[in-house]
């Protein structure tokens, strides 16, 4: 096996990744993420105890047990930019020998689950709902510089997107784990979603600087492939880096949303965390 150079596989003094600065003795079986920092502390605060905490940018992580199960939940920030952060250092710690800095010969899949906040695009999802992402769409350019491989049907829904979207650039469309989905799903709807480049323009807002696609909202919220009877339901800023991440790497992603605005009728909710929290709750409960 090719030995990862110094630069390629940047490791601290202690021996821990660079960016999340975790060891492999950190990682649950099924791991937890967030978008907000903040939102660590609201998964780990229903925690027995919290055994590590780590703070490095907003890479925030605490480790503890939940009804006796071990849990680790990590900070993102925001963006898909993070996500190829995060998924490329996890991968690392459990399938990269790091003394030797040669791949490991037995793969070791990872288990990943986001819990994020979005906002829906079709009338008939409240503010307030729980949403699992089915079909990610990634109008990011993070998978301009890896070998994805789209199935058929993904294909189609990418050729499809861009003609009917008008996009300059033909999207990425993964489909997430279906065994995670399976188990974490529960009374939540299943859509698809459309991961941005930005919050602003990318999603169709419009303040003071001129804007290419002042239809994007409503094109997203037209948008219907036919023969499979496929909407776009919500967007949000890192599920498609997820699930494009974790099928280059061999493991199992899901995102859940948390319902806070309806764009299509211009509401927000009055308390994100009343969404959110319930969500936490779910997830926790279903590991
Ligand atoms: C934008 O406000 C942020 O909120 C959403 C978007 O994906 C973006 O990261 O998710 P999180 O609340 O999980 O960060």
């Amino acid at each position: 096996m090719a030995r990862i150079s110094e630069t390629d596989l940047i490791l601290n003094d202690d021996g821990s990744v660079y960016h999340l600065n975790l060891l492999p003795k950190h990682l649950s079986e099924t791991i937890i993420t967030v978008g907000d920092p903040g939102r660590v502390y609201r998964v780990s605060e229903h925690f027995d105890d919290v055994e590590f905490e780590m703070n490095k940018r907003e890479f925030i992580t605490h480790v503890g047990t939940y009804k006796g199960k071990k849990v680790t939940v990590i900070s993102t920030g925001m963006g898909t930019d993070n996500i190829e952060i995060l998924f490329t250092e996890l991968d690392a710690l459990v399938n990269v020998d790091l003394k030797t800095r040669e791949p490991r010969g037995r793969r070791k899949k990872l288990r990943i689950i986001r819990i994020g906040t979005s906002g829906a695009l079709q009338e008939d999802i409240p503010v307030g709902s729980h949403l699992v992402t089915d079909y990610a769409v990634g109008f990011d350019s993070l998978m301009h510089f890896y070998n994805l491989t789209l199935d058929e049907q993904e294909e189609a829904f990418a050729r499809d997107i861009q003609e009917k979207i008008g996009l300059p650039f033909q999207p990425y469309v993964v489909r997430g784990s279906q065994t995670l989905q399976e188990q974490f799903r529960g009374d939540m709807i299943i859509g698809n979603t459309v991961t941005t480049p930005g919050f602003y323009a990318p999603q169709g807002r419009i303040l003071r600087a001129p804007i290419k696609y002042p239809r994007l909202l409503e094109d997203l919220y037209y948008y219907h492939h036919k023969a499979s009877d496929f909407w776009l339901t919500n967007f949000e800023m890192e599920t498609a880096g997820y699930y494009a991440m974790a099928r280059l790497l061999g493991h199992e992603a899901l995102s859940v949303n948390a319902i806070i605005a309806n764009r299509v009728k211009n509401k927000f909710a009055k308390d994100p965390n009343k969404v959110i929290d319930p969500l936490i709750k779910k997830v926790l409960d279903s590991l």
